[in-house]
């Protein structure tokens, strides 16, 4: 249900049940949770991106798929299906030390929103917009949807948002700061490939540490991110692509870097 596919420093997960608008299973949630982990210690992958088959970028839990269900047919816990399945995805997300960019084919529903948000960039299709569709079905922002939403657009923006379950274009999702970019549909692919190639030519050992160093900021206090900064610039310091940054720079020519 997952495709995986690497070229060019790159790899394109694509969601895909498109008949269902990439709807999650416990499958897929396995196999994406899997292929991230693949990506992330594969040297030669330097970026990552997850997209949708079809219309949709992903429309949150498939509703009609009772994750887990036992011999019985009794439905599992919610708590648990999330404890099992959603929250490991969603810290591996995180913990990736890659850019991970989240190519917002079409729209982005339930917990289709919270994987959007726990990836580094979005970039949107005019086409796509986001939905936090639990409030419609009597639930709650799960897979960090109560972490996120706050941090990237505001608290009263994020209540508004979760508690009408309202519709948010593409447009305004840049508006408020949900989205990085915004294209027209025609150009979509093209303007997520070409970010996709540029973050994977920069220097990957310094865009992973700047990742766990900002999400690391989120839960300290000035001096100890201070010195989270201290520890991670010390790591950046002696990396190769640091190396052939500075030298590039001294001869006044674009750098190489290599991702190590
Ligand atoms: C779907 C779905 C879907 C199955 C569209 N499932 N088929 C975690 C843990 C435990 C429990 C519960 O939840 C969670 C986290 C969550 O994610 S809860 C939130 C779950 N998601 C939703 O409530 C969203 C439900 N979908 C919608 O509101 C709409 O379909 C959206 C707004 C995504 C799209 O609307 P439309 O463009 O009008 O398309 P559509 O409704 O006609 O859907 C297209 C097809 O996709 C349709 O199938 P069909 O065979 O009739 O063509 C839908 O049944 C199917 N589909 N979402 N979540």
């Amino acid at each position: 249900t997952i495709l995986y596919e690497v070229s060019g420093g790159v790899a394109r997960m694509t969601m895909n049940r498109p008949d269902k608008y990439n709807a999650f299973t416990g499958q897929m949630i396995a196999e994406m949770t899997a292929a991230l982990k693949k990506a992330g210690k594969d040297e030669e992958i330097r970026c990552i991106v997850l997209t949708g088959a079809g219309k949709a970028f992903n429309a949150g839990q498939d509703l009609g798929d009772v994750q887990g269900a036992d011999a019985q047919g009794a439905e599992p816990n919610h708590g648990d299906v999330l404890r099992e399945r959603y929250n490991p995805l969603i810290m591996q997300l995180r913990n990736t030390e890659k850019p991970i960019i989240a190519a917002v084919n079409g729209v982005a529903a339930g917990a289709g929103v919270s994987v959007a948000l726990a990836c580094d960039l979005r970039i949107v299709s005019e086409k796509a917009y986001f939905v936090n569709a639990f409030v419609n079905i009597g639930l709650v922002p799960d897979s960090g949807g109560c972490y996120f939403l706050p941090r990237l657009v505001g608290l009263g923006k994020a209540l508004e948002l979760a508690m009408t379950g309202d519709r948010v274009s593409a447009e305004e999702a840049y508006r408020i700061g949900l989205a990085n970019r915004v294209c027209a549909a025609e150009q979509f692919a093209d303007e997520a490939e070409r970010l996709a190639v540029k973050l994977a030519a920069l220097p990957t050992r310094a865009i992973g540490l700047i990742k766990r160093t900002m999400y690391k900021g989120l839960d300290m206090n000035l001096a100890q991110t201070l010195e989270h900064e201290a520890y991670a610039q010390e790591i950046a310091g002696n990396t190769e692509d640091h190396r052939e940054g500075m030298q590039a720079f001294l001869e006044k020519r674009p750098p190489e870097f290599k991702g190590v």
